[in-house]
């Protein structure tokens, strides 16, 4: 018996190392390893051996079988291996090039978001979001906007109750972190915002990032400074900035900020409406009101706040003429950026 199944072994062996292709190998299979090939009546046979020898002779036979199904699935694979790298089978043409895997990117509006964010966090800014639905309390009463004040009317904000709304700007995370937080602090907010008005330069949901920094003895000048470095960093182009007074509920004095024309440099085109500039963010010195209000001493504290619209910052590097584009979701649009 012993003989036996050491001949039947050696035997499978040496026609297994002679199979050449699939077919030879499922012959293979069907004489040595099926349920009426030779190691089975091996197996039968067993059951005439004595009981002493039985253990032993049952586990050699046991082995000897396992090492021909191992032998096997190595023999199927280096088969499947060659047939796919020698194309001897004929439709595969190993000439082709290979398939590109198609790369997808990012949203414009991500993108410039990114990088206004690397810009600030590079001046030592820290970013913070938060939520989406906001209380009254912070996205306006906070702010230095009471109940009636006429700024609530240009925020045309989403109403969910009486005092639950969908934040109109990022600014109430800054009201959140000055009640909680002592200066010195910077910090940016970007996010989503929404008020309700659609036109070409409107969408009811756009992105916004506001900035704020407090400290002992902030002077507009280091504003201007900030803002300077943002813009060279963000057009890269030395461009002048221009600043006009204008009016904010949270900041006195109040300014919005030009840039030159990103298309004319200043030479009048269809961008800026012949005038030489674009306007690309609000911003000023934060009241002393919204310092009362989150409990900070507006004689030891002094801070500067702006404020920037990622859509608007996209269409003036990009020269991009309709908002709406950005939300349509036109691959055609989409894929040049
Ligand atoms: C702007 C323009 C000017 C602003 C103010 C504040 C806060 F919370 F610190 F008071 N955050 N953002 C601000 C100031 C925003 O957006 C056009």
């Amino acid at each position: 018996m012993e003989q036996e199944i050491l001949t039947l072994q050696s035997s499978a062996k040496e026609l297994l190392a002679s199979v050449e292709d699939t077919a030879q190998l499922e012959e293979f299979r069907i004489r040595y390893l099926g349920r009426k090939g030779q190691f089975s009546s091996l197996m039968k046979g067993l059951a005439k051996v004595s009981k002493e020898d039985k253990p032993r002779l049952g586990q050699m036979a046991n082995s000897a079988k396992k090492e021909m199904e191992a032998l096997f699935v190595v023999k199927q694979q280096t088969l499947a291996a060659t047939n796919n790298t020698t194309a001897s089978h004929g439709t595969l043409d190993l000439t082709l090039p290979g398939r590109r895997p198609e790369k997808g990117k990012l949203h414009p509006v991500t993108q410039i978001m990114n990088e206004v964010c690397s810009i600030f966090e590079s001046l030592g800014f820290s970013v913070a979001e938060g939520p989406d639905v906001e209380h009254d309390h912070y996205n306006f009463e906070a702010l230095n906007i009471p109940a009636h004040h006429p700024a609530r009317d240009m925020h045309d904000t989403f109403y969910i109750s009486d005092s639950i709304l969908l934040r109109t700007h990022t600014s109430p995370m800054q009201a959140r972190i000055m009640e909680t937080q002592q200066p010195p602090l910077r910090v940016i907010a970007p996010g989503k915002v929404y008020r309700c008005d659609s036109d070409i330069t409107h969408t009811p949901m756009f992105h916004q990032v506001e900035g704020f920094l407090v400290d002992r003895d902030v002077s507009f000048a280091d504003l201007k400074g900030v803002l300077t470095v943002f813009t060279q960093k963000m057009f890269k182009k030395d461009l002048p900035l221009r600043f006009r007074p204008s009016f904010f509920p949270f900041t006195e004095p109040s300014a919005e900020v030009d840039i030159a024309c990103v298309i004319c440099e200043g030479k009048g085109c269809r961008v800026c409406k012949k005038t030489g500039w674009l306007e690309i963010l609000g911003a000023g010195m934060i009241d002393p009101e919204v310092f009362k209000m989150v409990g900070y001493n507006p004689e030891k504290y002094s801070g500067f706040a702006f404020g920037l619209g990622i859509e608007r910052i996209a269409m003036l590097k990009y020269g991009i003429d309709d908002i709406r584009l950005y939300y349509e979701n036109d691959l055609r649009f989409l894929s040049q950026f």
